[in-house]
C-alpha cells in the first residue's frame, strides 16, 4: 500500500523546503513521490507555486486545514497513487495542532484500510529548541510544545546551522522531553539526512496515539487569538529596464520587517515569491523581526513584468497587519516605479476575539 505522511511543525521550521527536497530525493532514488501544500488562504499559495517553479510534483489544498477536508484529501491521495506515487506528504498550516487526531484518525475512520499512514512527522528548527529549552515562555509556547507532543517522528531541521556538539545536545534534549517520538536531524538545504528521513517514512507506521492536547480549550484559544494570516497576489509592471527583482523582494521583506517590528508585533514567517511568464523567479523569506531577511532563490535575469504572491503569518491583530503590509507593498513598489494590479487579498485573525 502507498504511504501518506503529514508534516507538522511551526512556521518557518522548514516543512515546505523539506517536502521539496524529500520528494525530489525519494523520486530520484526510490520511487515516485508527491507533496501537497496546505494553508488557510485561497487558491495560489506561495509554497505551492514555489515548489512547482522548482520542478517538484506538487499541488495545494487551500481555504481550510486538511484536518477538516478528509474527503478532498483522500481523493487527492488516490489520484497520486493512481499515477504511480508510492509516497505522498502534506503539510498543515504552521501554527496548526490537532492534525494527528483530525487527519490520521479521520482518514482511518472514514476510509478504513485504504491509506498506509507513516509516522506523524514534526519539523523543528534549532531556534525553537533553544526557546523551549530556555523556558522563556511566551504566547505561542503552547503551539510549539503541543506540535512536538503529537509527533511520532521529530525532525530537527537546519542542521547546517549547528556545530556537531550543538546538534547532539538538541537531539538529546528532544529525546528526553518527547520520549514517545523518534528523533532524527537533517538539513533540507544541504540534503543531509534525507535518506534516513525517506527510509523512516517508508518503513515506520503511525502510532495513532491520542495525546490530550487540550484542543479547543482556553490555552489553545489564547494562542490562536494572537495569530493573523495575510495573503496577497498582484501583478507588477516594470517601467525601467534596470529593475532588479532580487533587490525589490529583499527591500520589500525588510520594509515589512521594520513596519511590523515598529508596531510591536512579531512575524514568524513572511514568504515573498515573484516570477515571470518565462519561469524565472525569486523568493525572499522573513523569519521574524530579529533575523536577517534571506533571498532563498534569485531571479537569473532582469524582468519587465512579474506576478507576486505574499503570504504571511503574524502575531498581530489582523486589521493592523492588513494596513501594515498593504501600505508597505504600495510604498516599496512606488520606490521601484512599479505599476501594480492587486487581484486578491485576504487577511483574517485566527481567534474569535480579534
Ligand atoms: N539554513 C537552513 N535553512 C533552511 C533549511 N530548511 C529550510 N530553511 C529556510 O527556512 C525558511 C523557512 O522554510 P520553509 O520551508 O518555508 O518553512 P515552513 O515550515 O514551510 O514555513 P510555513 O509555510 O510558514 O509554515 C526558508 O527561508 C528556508 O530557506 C535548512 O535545512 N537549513
Ligand atoms: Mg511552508
Amino acid at each position: 500500500m502507498n504511504k501518506f505522511v503529514v508534516f507538522s511543525g511551526f512556521l518557518g521550521s522548514g516543512k515546505t523546503t523539506t517536502m521539496m527536497a524529500l520528494t525530489k530525493y525519494h523520486t530520484a532514488h526510490h520511487g515516485k513521490a508527491a507533496m501537497i501544500s496546505n494553508d488557510l488562504g485561497g487558491k495560489g499559495l506561495a509554497d505551492n507555486r514555489y515548489a512547482q517553479l522548482d520542478g517538484c510534483n506538487a499541488s495545494e489544498i487551500t481555504d481550510e486545514c486538511i484536518c477538516y477536508v478528509n474527503e478532498q484529501l483522500a481523493d487527492r491521495l488516490k489520484g497520486y497513487y493512481a499515477e504511480g506515487c508510492e509516497l505522498v506528504v502534506s503539510d498543515i498550516p504552521g501554527f496548526g495542532v490537532g492534525a494527528l487526531d483530525h487527519v490520521y484518525h479521520g482518514l482511518a475512520e472514514k476510509f478504513p484500510g485504504q491509506f498506509d499512514l507513516g509516522p506523524f512527522t514534526v519539523l523543528v528548527e534549532p531556534k525553537t529548541v533553544d526557546h523551549l529549552r530556555e523556558g522563556k515562555g511566551g504566547d505561542l509556547d503552547y503551539l510549539l510544545n503541543t506540535q512536538l507532543v503529537e509527533a511520532d517522528l521529530i525532525v530537527l531541521n537546519k542542521k547546517d546551522l549547528l556545530a556537531a556538539n550543538q546538534a547532539e545536545a538538541d537531539l538529546a534534549w528532544l529525546r528526553d522531553h518527547y520520549p514517545d517520538a523518534d528523533v532524527i536531524s537533517i538539513s533540507a538545504r544541504t540534503g543531509e539526512g534525507l535518506e534516513t528521513l525517506s527510509h523512516s517514512l517508508m518503513t515506520c507506521s503511525a502510532s495513532m496515539r491520542r495525546p490530550d492536547i487540550g484542543y479547543g480549550g482556553p490555552v489553545f484559544m489564547e494562542a490562536m487569538t494572537r495569530l493573523s494570516e495575510y495573503y496577497l497576489q498582484y501583478h507588477a509592471t516594470v517601467c525601467c529596464n534596470d529593475f532588479d527583482g532580487n533587490t525589490y523582494l529583499t527591500d520589500l521583506a525588510r520594509a515589512v520587517q521594520t513596519a511590523v517590528g515598529e508596531a510591536g508585533c512579531e512575524i514568524p514567517h513572511l514568504k515573498l515569491l515573484a516570477w515571470t511568464s518565462e519561469g524565472d523567479y525569486g523568493k525572499a523569506d522573513l523569519l521574524g523581526t530579529d533575523r536577517p531577511v534571506e533571498l532563498v532563490h534569485s531571479f537569473a535575469a532582469p524582468c519587465t513584468e512579474i506576478a507576486v504572491v505574499l503570504n504571511g503569518s503574524a502575531a498581530c491583530p489582523y486589521a493592523q497587519l492588513d494596513s501594515l503590509i498593504t501600505d508597505t507593498v504600495k510604498a516599496v513598489s512606488g520606490q521601484y516605479q512599479l505599476e501594480l494590479m492587486l487581484f486578491n487579498k485576504e487577511c483574517f485573525g485566527m481567534g474569535a476575539q480579534q
